[in-house]
């Protein structure tokens, strides 16, 4: 019991997603000492610009380890399941996978609540995710069902889940960043203790308004953490081709920054906690997630043209974040390898599960057309049978 109470505390996605139940089975070897502190080194140390970084030795537990490994390993589920319903034309549009940089998605969500908000671009599926959203709703989304967490009329780009602090999903380029630092002035101006998270990649650091929000939140002192999330590409674009310098950490100038191993869960939790308590001072900092895709920019992109193949593999075998924490966890005998292999089935068995349900899910209802994209009230309203005599309400 003390266990299960103590893995749902670790904030594993099992919890929303599976009950704990004694068919797990890593939870015989755990149940002696799940809860006693391991320091573990990061996997490099931080890089940083005009502040102290934290310490490379960070806390964690074996019981967190497990969770770790368990919610990263859903995550690349997900996206390998929805490359294959991509390809099933089951989901149409466009469709930007996550996998290889799922542990700054959990890294992130170890280190704060869901009062805390975060933001980010079209790679949105596992952020959704690790902030408590269920896998029936992402894939009821991806595939345009009412159950979907926009239900079934935002796709792949556009997830939300406001109820938890998660503020989408946007398919333009940079443009989350302005509204994360406005996420992040409404908490200063309500005096909230709670900081937002603004993520945007490589190719959207040297956009103009990066810039411009980034003046703001420091001339104003706003807890706005902004993270780039740095795969190396922007579409097929190499970041040297892109970037004069490609040290995102340090482009914030006057703004402090820290350049973390985004493939290395726990840098990224001891890198997010930090950044958390720094904001919530001295106002904003940036975070820069070292950090590796293993799709192509979208499902449109073989993704094998602007690098090697070899480069990719390279990737997997040497820096993989699932693959870190497996190697941890047998190091540390917290587990075994057919421990971990049987977690791994039961993942897939609850991926399946959701994607029949979410099949079963009906398309939304027409009428549907016409709602959330006005403020109730005013904008453009349709009538009738054919639906062609419109109302106009201004404000
Ligand atoms: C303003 C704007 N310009 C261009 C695009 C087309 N576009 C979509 S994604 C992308 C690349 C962005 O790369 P990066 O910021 O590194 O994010 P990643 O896809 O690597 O996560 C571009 C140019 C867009 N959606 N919006
Ligand atoms: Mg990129």
């Amino acid at each position: 019991m003390a266990l299960l109470h103590h893995l749902n505390k670790t904030k594993s996605l099992s919890s929303v997603l599976l009950p704990l139940t004694s068919t797990h089975t890593h939870s015989r070897r755990l149940s002696s000492d799940s809860t006693k502190t391991l320091t573990i080194e990061t996997s490099v140390p931080f890089k940083s610009h005009i502040v102290e970084p934290p310490s490379r030795s960070v806390d964690t537990t074996p019981a967190e380890l497990m969770t770790y490994f368990r919610d990263m390993a859903l995550m690349r589920r997900m996206e390998i399941a929805s490359d294959s319903l991509y390809k099933a034309k089951l989901i149409r549009g466009f469709c930007h996978l996550y996998d290889g940089q799922e542990a700054v998605a959990v890294g992130m969500e170890a280190a704060i609540t869901k009062k805390d908000n975060i933001i980010t671009a079209y790679r949105d599926h596992c952020i959704y995710l690790a902030r408590g959203g269920s896998l029936l709703s992402a894939f009821a989304e991806l595939m345009g069902r009412q159950d979907g967490c926009s239900r079934g009329k935002g796709g792949s780009m556009h997830f939300y889940k406001k109820d938890s602090g998660f503020y989408g999903g946007h398919g333009i380029v940079g443009a989350q960043v302005p509204l994360g630092v406005g996420l992040a002035f409404a908490q200063k101006y309500n005096k909230e203790d709670c900081v937002s998270f603004a993520l945007y990649g490589d190719g959207a650091a040297n956009q103009g308004q990066l810039f411009e929000a980034l003046n703001m939140a420091a001339l104003w002192d706003l807890p706005a953490i902004l993270v780039c999330e740095n795969n190396h590409y922007g579409m097929g674009t190499a970041e040297w081709r892109a970037a004069k310098s490609p040290s995102y950490y340090k482009r914030g100038d006057y703004v402090p920054g820290l350049k973390v191993d985004g493939m290395d869960v726990l840098a990224v939790k001891q890198a997010c906690k930090f950044a958390k308590e720094y904001v919530l001072k001295n106002g904003p900092i940036i975070l820069e997630m070292d950090t590796y895709r293993y799709h192509g920019h979208s499902m449109s992109d073989p993704g094998s043209t602007y690098r090697t193949r070899d480069e990719i593999s390279g990737i997997r075998q040497e820096r993989d974040p699932i693959e870190r924490v497996r190697k941890l966890l047998l190091a540390h005998d917290i587990a075994g390898e057919k421990e971990l292999k049987d977690i791994e089935k039961e993942i897939r068995k609850e991926v399946d599960e959701a994607i029949a349900k979410a099949k079963e899910s009906p398309m939304p209802d027409t009428s549907e057309l016409f709602t959330n994209i006005y403020v109730k009230g005013y904008g453009v309203e349709s009538f009738g049978a054919d639906r062609k005599v419109l109302r106009t309400t201004l404000p």
